[in-house]
């Protein structure tokens, strides 16, 4: 069932869209609309990653989308984020996958890596003939990754790697895993290394039964004495700065996400309001108490939709600070979870049905709250900003 995408923009910004732009997000659009709607509640329910859309995104350009040459479409920071906005509104485990290869896996090769690392990962990378995760959370250590234990120790020809990474993305999928590691005899120096997956002693143990993202593969990544070259080290990173810099394109990205999750569960609330029929033979978009809901979706999806906008257009004149990030990323994940309950309780029972992409924008956008960062993570972040006082 569920009602047809209308578009969201209360606040006539198209104009402030660059044809280029709406030409990414119509493309896009169609993609989703064709290709992930049809087949998103079956991959929901039987938590299956759809595997076979990964060619198509790779020819659409999906891929490191905002970085230049390697086969890479050299979009925009805002073309970029209308990109993700579009998969989201599909649905957010299919976003988490292109996020985490692009922002979390091409972005470091890109940034941190030697010619070699690029030449050779990049364009495969681009095209999703291989794909990548990225290792930066351990059990013991979630919102405080400076913890970490995992640690890599020069030996002969290359490093020895040993760890636990948990809750990775995409990690039985991958071909490459980006793993952050402290080096022993380095002073414990945060550095990350490109990681083959069918190294011996790497292992990735899927997780099932999770309630959130099941059309997205997450696993944990066991490291026992992995022996990589010399060359696998990312010789530009050195400090938990490196994952951090990685982090602020993914976070980017879920800003504009979270716009699409919640502009899905407006639409499907406000169609439903005006066909659903109680009391008086009227549809329940007559009432006061089902106006003011909606209205507080569309304020909220359209003050998104500018600070995204602006944050996005900072990040293309290099101005942007990590702060502007957080603000973006906390505001808009809070504000569509809000969004998704409020169009829950619209749609009454039918709510809480498959029928719908409600509950399952509901059950997502509980994971996109805690990654990249926790709501409160970000608090304390902008706290800091704020204050210079660091509360974590
Ligand atoms: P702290 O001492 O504050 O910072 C260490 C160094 O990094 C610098 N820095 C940043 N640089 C770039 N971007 C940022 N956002 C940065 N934040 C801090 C900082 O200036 C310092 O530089 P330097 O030169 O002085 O060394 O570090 P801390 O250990 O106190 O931690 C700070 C904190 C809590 C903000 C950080 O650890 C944090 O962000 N924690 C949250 C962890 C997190 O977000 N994990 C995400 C894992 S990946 C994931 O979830 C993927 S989900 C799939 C998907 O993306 O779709
Ligand atoms: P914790 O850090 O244990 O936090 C638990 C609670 O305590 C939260 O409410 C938090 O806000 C609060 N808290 C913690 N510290 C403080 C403090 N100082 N003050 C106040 N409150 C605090 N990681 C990767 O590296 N790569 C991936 O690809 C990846 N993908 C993921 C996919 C999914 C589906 C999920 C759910 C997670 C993924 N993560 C990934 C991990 C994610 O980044 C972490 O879950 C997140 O950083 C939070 O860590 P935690 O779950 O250990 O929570």
């Amino acid at each position: 069932m569920g009602f047809k995408f209308q578009g969201f923009d209360f606040l006539r910004l198209d104009p402030q869209f660059t044809e280029d732009e709406r030409l990414v997000r119509r493309t896009t659009r169609d993609f989703v609309e064709d290709n992930l709607i049809p087949i998103i509640e079956e991959c929901f329910r039987t938590e299956r990653f759809p595997r076979e859309l990964v060619p198509m995104m790779g020819e659409l350009g999906f891929f490191g989308a905002n970085l230049e040459g390697y086969g890479c479409a050299g979009m925009s920071n805002v073309e970029y984020g209308l990109v993700m906005q579009e998969l989201e509104r599909g649905d957010s485990g299919v976003r988490s996958f292109v996020s985490v290869q692009s922002a979390l896996v091409m972005y470091p090769i890109y940034t941190f890596g030697s010619d070699e690392q690029k030449n050779s990962w990049l364009p495969a990378l681009a095209t999703g003939e291989k794909l990548g995760c990225f290792g930066l959370t351990e059990p013991g250590f979630g919102s405080n990754p400076g913890g970490m234990t995992t640690t890599a120790r020069r030996s002969g020809d290359g490093y020895t790697l040993n760890g636990e990474k948990m809750w990775i993305t995409s990690g039985n999928i991958a071909d490459v895993a980006v793993i952050w590691a402290k080096v022993e005899n380095e002073d414990n120096h945060v550095r990350g290394f490109l990681v083959e997956t069918d190294r011996p002693g790497l292992r990735a143990d899927e997780v099932h039964g999770k309630w959130s993202l099941r059309a997205s593969v997450t696993s944990g990544l066991s490291l026992q004495d992995v022996h990589v070259p010399a060359a696998n080290l990312l010789p530009g990173s050195g400090g938990l700065k490196s994952p951090l810099m990685c982090l602020n394109q993914a976070r980017y990205g879920i800003s504009w996400g979270a716009l699409g999750a919640a502009m899905d569960c407006y639409n499907t609330a406000l169609e439903y309001s005006k066909t659903r029929k109680q009391f008086h033979n009227a549809p329940i978009a007559m009432h006061q108490l089902i106006q003011e809901k909606l209205v507080w979706m569309a304020s909220e999806i359209a003050k998104g939709q500018l600070l995204s906008l602006h944050v996005g257009r900072l990040k293309d004149a290099g101005t942007v600070g990590h702060e502007h990030i957080s603000m973006a990323k906390r505001n808009n994940v809070w504000m569509a979870l809000e969004c998704a309950r409020l169009a829950r309780d619209i749609l009454g029972a039918n709510g809480i049905t498959e029928d719908y992409p409600i509950m399952r924008h509901m059950m997502n956008l509980e994971s996109v709250k805690t990654y990249e960062g926790t709501h409160d993570i970000h608090a304390l972040i902008l706290g800091q900003h704020l204050t210079g006082i660091a509360a974590f």
